[in-house]
């Protein structure tokens, strides 16, 4: 396979040398990790970095890898609209601003087996806010967990693809989620259990701004913290939008980022809705070792469809036909870019 031809970065096996390559090539003058602990360890550059032809080759979005998740998640919003249409129910805004995000777990971070979704070598993705999981089932469909026709029973009696996730029901969920606040605690179970035992697979939870108002959450942060679990990453959904209002006129939460930083975590932001970006904050937290890593990523809510964007009335109701319509024109033609096939 040549995907990553001409695109990637050839260094050496040694881990100095390839955080130089990682600090270079994010465009940032200084290691993210701490020399004294790097220096102690060995660490293999496997986790970091593709082997080919005994080099490792940094993993980074080449250009044409980069357009075909875009597509992805283009694609991933078209499936949600279509779902929440045929149930009559369910989360608009949240499921379309993550869709970026769970395009790039599925299709280029998770290391995963879709037919096989209980294998245990598997990284773990926790979905803490529930009630986005329509992005979840149209990523899970087109990764091939399960065909892409079962997506229209979203919310069915005895569906798989229930409102909430219901784990025992869905082969490749990790927990079942609704109530909020709940998920950082189960990952931390998850990262502690994996260091314990030995295992290497990496620990992703993630969670919603608005479940920062949940105490359970900063218990389980603390507890991360004080336990430096390194194999965690948290992505907090920053898109300042909840049930009924802005999180900063409900429940102020900034300065979030100091908050995360008392609490011993390594912080890193970006445009959640910019995948090689986002690609790239998973990368660097996979290189820090003596803390847990939090990615507070800002998305839009909505984004994609223009009438839902940034407006928290679409936190928990579908379109209607009318305006499901205007919404699959926007995103099958790239917002008035392209000619749809459906035209
Ligand atoms: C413990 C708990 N309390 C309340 C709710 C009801 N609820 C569902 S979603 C939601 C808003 C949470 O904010 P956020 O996850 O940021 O929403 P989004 O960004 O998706 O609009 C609330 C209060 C719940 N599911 N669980
Ligand atoms: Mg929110």
């Amino acid at each position: 396979m040549r995907v990553f031809t001409g695109s990637i970065t050839k260094c050496s096996k040694e881990f100095g040398s390839a955080m130089k390559v990682l600090t270079k090539a994010s465009g940032r003058s200084n290691a993210p990790v701490s020399a004294d602990i790097n220096q102690k360890r060995r660490i293999s550059p496997k986790r970091l970095h593709y082997k080919r032809d005994n080099c490792y080759y940094k993993l980074m979005l080449p250009d044409d890898k980069l357009k075909e998740l875009e597509l992805l998640a283009n694609k991933t919003r078209e499936l949600i609209i279509e779902m929440l249409l045929e149930a009559g129910s369910g989360h608009s805004a949240g499921p379309l601003g993550m869709a970026d995000i769970f395009t790039a777990f599925y299709f280029h971070i998770l290391n995963h087996r879709p037919k096989e979704p209980d294998w245990n070598e598997r990284d773990r993705l926790v979905l803490s806010n529930g009630h986005i999981c329509p992005v979840r089932y149209a990523s899970m469909a087109l990764s091939g967990y399960f065909p892409v026709s079962e997506l229209k029973t979203l919310r069915k009696i005895n569906s798989r693809l229930q409102g909430h996730p219901h784990r025992t029901s869905l082969p490749g969920l990790e927990t079942t989620s609704g109530p909020l606040g709940e998920g950082i605690s189960q990952a931390i179970g998850m990262a502690l259990a994996a260091r314990l035992n030995g295992e290497k697979h990496r620990i992703y939870c993630l969670t919603s701004d608005g479940e920062h108002e949940e105490g359970n959450t900063w218990e389980a942060v603390m507890f991360a913290g004080k336990n430096k679990l390194n194999n965690l990453t948290v992505i907090v959904d920053r898109n300042n939008i909840q049930i009924d209002g802005f999180t900063e006129n409900v429940m102020p939460l900034e300065p979030l980022k100091e908050k995360y930083e008392a609490f011993n975590w390594h912080v890193l932001e970006c445009d959640g809705n910019n995948i090689r970006e986002f690609v790239d904050k998973i990368n660097e937290a996979k290189a820090i070792f003596e803390k847990p890593t939090v990615i507070i990523a800002h998305t839009i809510p909505g984004e994609g469809v223009d009438f839902m964007e940034k407006d928290f009335t679409w936190h928990g109701k579908p379109p209607n036909t009318e305006e499901a319509k205007k919404a699959l024109n926007e995103l099958r033609t790239l917002g008035g870019k392209i000619r749809s096939e459906h035209q």
